[in-house]
């Protein structure tokens, strides 16, 4: 079902009107409110009468992550804090949090994407949603509750965290869908199947899989584990939280950007000039409707293109490609540029592997190397009768996937396979590459 057909079939013209519109009203609106955008767009000599069609959107200077820390806790706020409902925070583990923050309005239009995010999944009123998405600071867990509760859905709010609880209430309450981050799907499905219990068999329908970076290779792994469909679901708490693009799960052919309240450009990451339809940039948002928290080309640190044709779902909002990584955190191996996700589409490919794995960077010597740790695959430590490092066995898998990772990546690093559930296992985001510095 399409949740709000006359936003997201509008024709492409109807939608242009309405984003042009909308965009003057937010550039004026964070000039008058926030002394930040009124310096900056002085500077850059940009007036909201300047904005005469949405070419003009790359007039106003960028807005970046740097400056909501240093505005912290209030400073980029259009309104007083009094006039705030309800405060979030991003979960940047660098110092102190991004607090974002929603008045009545925002939360409003944040139910709104929600619900119509949760529809593209396959959500339906009377459907029942498993929510193990964070409840608290992070935008996770009360995004997906706020926006299934408008929809009709009956929201569990497991939240995060023990395992154990989520596999009872699973089996108990038996939800067409379940929202968590990928990674941790897989553990409470992991978790099941060595308690000798099927996922499969729990019926879920649907997953709202989201938060941190994943590829095609870890859908096929959670879809096999637990017989759902897996949809991708983006957004960030600078932006609203969860609800600004999501996949359709029939297509699944790039996530739908709600465009009409997210306007998406492409800019090359290093120039910050624009870049064109399909070609692969960093995404930059600008909120065209909220109050509290203007955001006029927010620099998101996310790697995607953008694609504005029509969807066969019926759908017209553009889309966005799966996200490939963040802009920060591209590794440089001896002169070769990587992303972890392209290192986990690889190391996926194996299937005498598991799908758990860390990229250990090491700085010691000055210059970073490279170490991945991934786990043998269950079956082959069955096959080998236990695990043991020393074995030629092991030795060989190290190996092989050493050179599958050199001759597919051109990265020189080294493989360790480590012992079965050696690597920590994500109940929210997953951590996948770790600095020895
Ligand atoms: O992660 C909001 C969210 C909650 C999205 C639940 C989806 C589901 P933050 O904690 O502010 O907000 O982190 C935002 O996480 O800039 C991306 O780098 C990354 N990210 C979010 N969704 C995806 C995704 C929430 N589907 C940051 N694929 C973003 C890849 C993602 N990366």
């Amino acid at each position: 079902m399409i949740w709000n057909p006359a936003a997201e079939t509008a024709s492409r013209a109807e939608r242009c009107r309405l984003q042009l519109e909308r965009l003057r009203g937010a550039v004026a609106w964070a000039g008058e409110r926030v002394p930040f955008y009124r310096e900056a767009f002085a500077a850059a000599d940009v007036d909201p009468s300047a904005i005469k069609s949405l070419d003009d959107l790359a007039r106003p200077p960028f807005t970046r992550k740097s400056h909501l820390r240093d505005q912290y806790p209030w400073g980029l706020f259009a309104v007083p804090r009094e006039a705030l409902v309800r405060v979030h925070a991003s979960s940047g583990t660098k110092g102190k949090p991004t607090i974002v923050g929603y008045t009545r309005g925002d939360l409003e239009m944040w139910r709104e994407v929600m619900a119509r995010s949760l529809a593209l999944a396959g959500a339906e009123p009377g459907h029942l949603i498993h929510n193990a998405y964070g409840y608290g600071l992070f935008t996770g867990g009360l995004g997906v509750h706020d926006g299934a509760e408008h929809m009709g859905v009956t929201v569990l709010p497991v939240s995060s965290g023990n395992t154990l609880r989520q596999i009872l209430l699973l089996q108990d309450f038996r939800p067409q869908g379940l929202a968590c981050t990928p990674s941790f799907a897989l553990h409470i499905g992991e978790t099941m199947r060595e308690q000798g219990l099927d996922p499969r068999a729990v019926g879920v329908g649907y997953g709202i899989f989201g938060a941190e970076p994943w590829t095609e290779a870890m859908r096929r792994q959670i879809e096999a584990l637990w017989g759902l469909r897996a949809v991708d679901c983006y957004g960030l708490s600078e932006i609203i939280g969860p609800g600004v693009a999501m996949e359709c799960v029939e297509f699944r052919a790039g996530l739908h950007v709600n465009d009409d309240h997210f306007l998406p450009e492409i800019v090359d990451p290093v120039s910050g000039d624009p870049l064109p339809e399909g070609a692969e940039g960093e995404l930059v948002l600008t909120c065209l409707t909220k109050e509290a928290l203007p955001m006029i080309r927010y620099r998101t640190g996310d790697l995607t293109s953008l694609d504005a044709a029509p969807c066969r779902c019926g759908r017209t909002t553009a889309r966005i490609a799966r996200i490939k990584g963040r802009a920060d955190d591209m590794l440089v191996i001896k002169g070769v540029n990587v992303y972890p996700s392209q290192l986990e589409a690889a190391l996926l490919t194996l299937d005498e592997l598991a799908p758990h794995y860390q990229l250990v960077v090491d700085r010691t010597a000055g210059f970073p190397t490279l170490e991945v740790h991934v786990e043998p695959a269950e079956a082959r430590v069955v096959a080998w009768g236990g695990f043991d490092a020393a074995r030629p066995e092991v030795r060989g898998l190290s190996e092989r996937v050493g050179e599958m990772l050199r001759g597919h990546l051109g990265l020189n690093l080294v493989v360790t396979i480590v012992p079965p559930k050696t690597i920590p296992r994500s109940e929210g985001k997953a951590v996948r590459v770790v600095e020895r510095s």
